[in-house]
C-alpha cells in the first residue's frame, strides 16, 4: 500500500468535477466562478492601478502591462498559493509544477463607432512554437482572474476556441468574422477565473464598454519545463514567500541527496494524496 505522506499545506482543497476535468481536457479550457473575493481584488486593483500609472519601465509590455508582476507588489503575492485558483491547476496539471509566467494585463477601452476586424488570436509558449511549430504539448496553464466585471459582451474578456487545444491546424479565422467557428466569449464576473492552456488559440477580445479591461493572469507549467518571465527570483522576493511558494518559483524542495526519479518531492504531492488527485496527471 502506498504510504501517505505527512500533510504539509493547509490550504482549502476547491475539488473540480468529473466533467469539469473533462471539460479542461477536450475543450482546453475551465471557467471558475468567484474565486477572488472583494477584499483580494480590491488589494490587487489598487495596487495594479499604481503600477500602471507609475514610470517603472523594468518588465513592462506596452503602456498597461507587466510581466513577472508577481515581484511588483506584496498584494499579488497571494495570488501564487491561492487555494481555489492553486488547487485547480494541482487538479488538471499535477504536484510538480512551477510559476511559468505572471502578468498584469489592463486594456483600454476604444471608440465602438470603429468597427475592429481583427483580433490576435495565438497559442501560447511562442518560444517552443517557433521551434516545434504547432506541435508543442500541453506545458502551461494560465489562471486569468479578471478584476472587473465583464459579463457585457465587447467588455475585453479573453476569447478562447474550444478544442483547439487538441488539434495542431493554425487558428482559422474565416473571412469577416472575429474568430474561428465556435469561438467563445465568457460571460465573467468581478473574481471569476478563466483557465486555459498554450495549446488552446486564445485571443485579447474587443473591448468597448467605456472601462479599461483589468486582468491579472498567473500560468504554471511543470517544473520541466523553463519559466517564460524569469530565469530567478531576486532573494528580496524569495524572503517574502512561504515554503509553497518558493517552491512554485523555482527552489527545489526538499534539498534531496541523490537521484530521485521525476526531479524530487513536491509539497503538493501530500495534498493531492489528502484529496484523491493524482500527483502525476498524464494528458490525454
Ligand atoms: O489579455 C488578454 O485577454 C489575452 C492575453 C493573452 O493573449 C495571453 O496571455 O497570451
Amino acid at each position: 500500500m502506498a504510504q501517505m505522506t505527512e500533510p504539509s499545506i493547509d490550504l482549502d482543497w476547491h475539488a473540480l468535477s468529473e466533467q469539469e476535468i473533462r471539460q479542461f481536457d477536450e475543450q482546453g479550457y475551465l471557467i471558475v466562478r468567484n474565486v477572488l473575493d472583494s477584499e483580494m481584488i480590491d488589494r490587487i486593483v489598487e495596487a495594479a492601478d499604481r503600477l500602471i500609472a507609475s514610470d517603472d519601465q523594468d518588465m513592462r509590455t506596452g503602456r498597461l502591462g507587466f510581466k513577472n508582476c508577481i515581484v511588483k507588489d506584496d498584494a499579488f503575492i497571494p495570488l501564487l498559493t491561492h487555494s481555489k485558483s492553486l488547487s485547480v491547476v494541482v487538479q488538471l496539471l499535477g504536484a510538480h509544477i512551477q510559476l511559468m509566467v505572471s502578468q498584469l494585463a489592463y486594456r483600454n477601452s476604444s471608440d465602438p463607432s470603429k468597427k475592429i476586424r481583427r483580433v490576435g488570436w495565438h497559442r501560447d509558449y511562442g518560444a517552443a512554437t517557433k521551434v516545434l511549430g504547432d506541435h508543442v504539448p500541453r506545458v502551461l496553464l494560465k489562471c486569468a482572474f479578471y478584476l472587473n466585471d465583464l459579463t457585457k459582451p465587447n467588455s475585453g474578456v479573453t476569447l478562447v476556441a474550444p478544442g483547439s487545444n487538441r488539434h495542431s491546424n493554425p487558428i482559422e479565422v474565416p473571412e469577416g468574422e472575429l474568430g474561428p467557428k465556435g469561438y467563445v466569449e465568457a460571460s465573467l464576473k468581478t473574481g471569476d477565473c478563466l483557465f486555459f492552456e498554450n495549446r488552446t488559440g486564445h485571443a485579447a477580445g474587443i473591448n468597448t464598454s467605456g472601462n479599461v479591461r483589468k486582468a491579472i493572469m498567473i500560468g504554471y507549467g511543470y517544473r520541466w519545463v523553463m519559466p517564460l518571465d524569469y530565469r530567478s527570483q531576486e532573494p528580496a522576493f524569495m524572503d517574502k514567500l512561504d515554503e509553497l511558494g518558493r517552491y512554485l518559483v523555482g527552489e527545489r524542495y526538499p534539498k534531496i541527496v541523490g537521484y530521485k526519479a521525476g526531479g524530487g518531492d513536491s509539497p503538493l504531492t501530500p495534498w493531492c494524496e489528502q484529496n484523491g488527485a493524482p500527483e502525476i496527471r498524464p494528458v490525454v
